[in-house]
């Protein structure tokens, strides 16, 4: 496996996403990607999904500091009490003392950033969290948050993929040595049979999914792609045996627009 990393992170660059799987697919997922070698799950309180994460874990048998597991706070647990409680009760349903990730889900105007920031911080000195960063932030949001946070802020995790272009947020990050975690990377499957990804993928035996994913790495971004499908689950990790030239690299990012976002939800931020 390999890794991204910025400042104090060192995350495994491809991990499943567990977003909208529940229940025993959930578990069964997880346990088989741990199976297969992934060593970082993506799960969230809005997921209603982390005791079937847990479980997996578990089962696996894959050792606790070998697997890196990010946890994201919903938006209504963002005042400072609600925060450590809410923690906890991610901890008790994933099995575990502490997560190496935990993320404010989505930024949350009606809580003053500064008081969220400051429970996040109090949370990973209480070692409930190995490091601690945020989701859904914009650039504007990210300076507003590490000027803000009274501790290292690791990293942001947003939509990113080659229909999306992202390169202020992920400058912003390298400015900040935040790293950049990509959920929705192969854009909820619209990229399947897109002319462009399907030929660079020819030319070294890949599918477009494992170009779009080879893409992100090559960035130094972490992807986190989710599928309910077993057989998805070895394609999407079979991507450390082939690298894309400079060439094709610039050919996708100049696929990316500011509109080719996929997930607007009536709360998200105003994207800059
Ligand atoms: C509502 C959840 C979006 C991705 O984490």
């Amino acid at each position: 496996m390999q890794y991204v990393e910025a400042n104090a992170v060192k995350i495994p660059a491809i991990g499943l996403g567990t977003w909208e799987l529940r229940g025993r697919t959930c578990a069964r997922l997880v346990e088989q990607a741990l199976r297969l070698g992934y060593r970082h799950i993506d799960t969230a309180q809005v997921y209603e999904n982390e005791r079937e994460v847990g479980e997996a874990l578990r089962a696996s048998r894959v050792k606790r500091d070998d697997v890196f597991v990010t946890t994201k706070v919903w938006t209504n647990h963002f005042a400072p009490n609600d925060l450590e409680r809410s923690t906890k009760e991610s901890l008790t349903k994933l099995r575990l003392s502490e997560v190496d990730l935990l993320l404010l889900h989505w930024p949350n105007p009606h809580v003053p950033l500064s008081e969220t920031l400051g429970a996040l911080a109090n949370a990973k000195k209480l070692g409930m969290a190995r490091h601690i960063g945020v989701s859904n932030f914009t650039v504007a949001l990210i300076e507003e948050a590490v000027a803000a946070c009274p501790e290292r802020l690791s990293c942001d995790q947003v939509e990113f993929h080659p229909y999306l272009d992202q390169t202020k947020v992920r400058e912003a990050c390298a400015r900040h040595g935040m790293a950049l975690v990509a959920y929705s990377p192969v854009a909820k499957g619209r990229i399947k049979g897109d002319a462009t990804l399907t030929r660079i993928g020819q030319a070294h035996g890949k599918t477009a999914a494992q170009v779009c994913l080879r893409w992100l790495v090559q960035q130094n971004v972490s992807a986190i792609p989710r599928t309910s499908k077993i057989e998805r689950l070895s394609e999407n990790i079979e991507i450390f045996d082939f690298e894309l030239s400079e060439e094709e690299m610039n050919q996708i990012s100049q696929m990316g627009s500011a509109k080719g976002r996929l997930t607007d939800f009536g709360f998200a931020p105003k994207w800059d």
